[in-house]
């Protein structure tokens, strides 16, 4: 999983606006609105103006990320949640948010990022409420998944959720990871549920490339796809850093790509912590 850095997240609250604009004129759906669809039956309502939610820094392992916190409080706030970030870092933080008497609170190391309704008990995981909202978001720019080829990148724990998702959505999936181990052993799992016909693997990038319009990019390796490479109107949605795109590929894929380090993921973490 890759640490984000500073320089990935500093620039969310000042854009946050900017973002759901460019979000809704890329799907159709404002960040809420994607929110709302992964969380189906979930309505918006004054419910989430009265959520207090704290975000606590968590200083262990390699450390507090500056501007991590106030970028997930910023998507929070936009999103119309009472949202703050305690004053004081790990078990001291969590104390403040009690005290403060937050609902839901947001807490991230450098493995796990989770949402917590203390409320209703529910712990909602980063990894699997970005793999939801990406593959809603490839949904929206396409129309429907039904029947259409995907090919997933990257077989890691992102990979395996978004994979999931996009199968019950109706998906074909062709699996391609640079482990071929791990490709392998996601594509037999997968298999065993739904079947050889809707799940392809080992074709290797140039000729999955071929087969496929639509990219889920789960990846977090080396830039490893060329414009060359890219069909005529792919959609991209790539939630993993970075984007396995080079420069060539960004501009051919133009606005058909869906890409952000934490806006999406924390938008259906708040969601889903709240519950239907
Ligand atoms: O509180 C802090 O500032 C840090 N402990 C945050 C650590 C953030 N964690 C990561 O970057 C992990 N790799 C998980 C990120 C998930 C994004 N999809």
């Amino acid at each position: 999983m890759t640490r984000l850095k500073t320089a990935d997240v500093m620039n969310i609250p000042a854009m946050i606006q900017n973002y759901d604009y460019e979000l809704k004129k890329v799907t159709g759906l404002s960040l809420m609105e994607l929110a709302l669809e992964v969380t189906n039956g979930l309505k918006y309502d004054t419910q989430i103006h009265r959520t207090r939610v704290a975000v606590i820094p968590v200083t262990s392992g390699e450390g507090a990320i500056n501007g991590f916190s106030e970028a997930v409080q910023s998507i929070a706030f936009h999103l119309g949640f009472d949202a703050f970030v305690t004053k004081f870092p790990d078990v001291r933080g969590l104390a403040e948010a009690y005290n403060k008497k937050a609902d839901l609170i947001m807490i991230a190391d450098d493995h796990n990022f989770i949402a917590i309704n203390l409320g209703n008990g529910r712990v909602v995981n980063n990894t699997e409420a970005t793999a939801a909202g990406y593959v809603a978001a490839l949904k929206q720019m396409c129309g429907s998944l039904v029947d259409q080829t995907v090919l997933l990148l990257g077989a890691g724990f992102l990979g395996s959720c978004a994979a999931e998702r996009l199968l019950q959505h109706g998906a074909r999936l062709i699996i391609h990871d640079l482990d071929q181990e791990i490709e392998r052993s996601l594509a037999s799992k997968l298999i065993t549920n739904y079947g050889g016909t809707k799940v392809l693997y080992g074709y290797g990038i140039t000729r999955a490339l071929s087969m496929s319009r639509l990219i889920f990019d789960a990846s977090s390796g080396d830039v490893f796809i060329h414009g060359g490479l890219l069909q005529d109107n792919s959609f991209v949605a790539a939630p993993g850093i970075p984007i396995g795109l080079n420069e060539d590929a960004i501009l051919k894929v133009g606005t058909r790509v869906v890409h952000d380090p934490l806006q999406i993921g924390v938008a259906v973490m708040l969601f889903q912590a709240l519950g239907s």
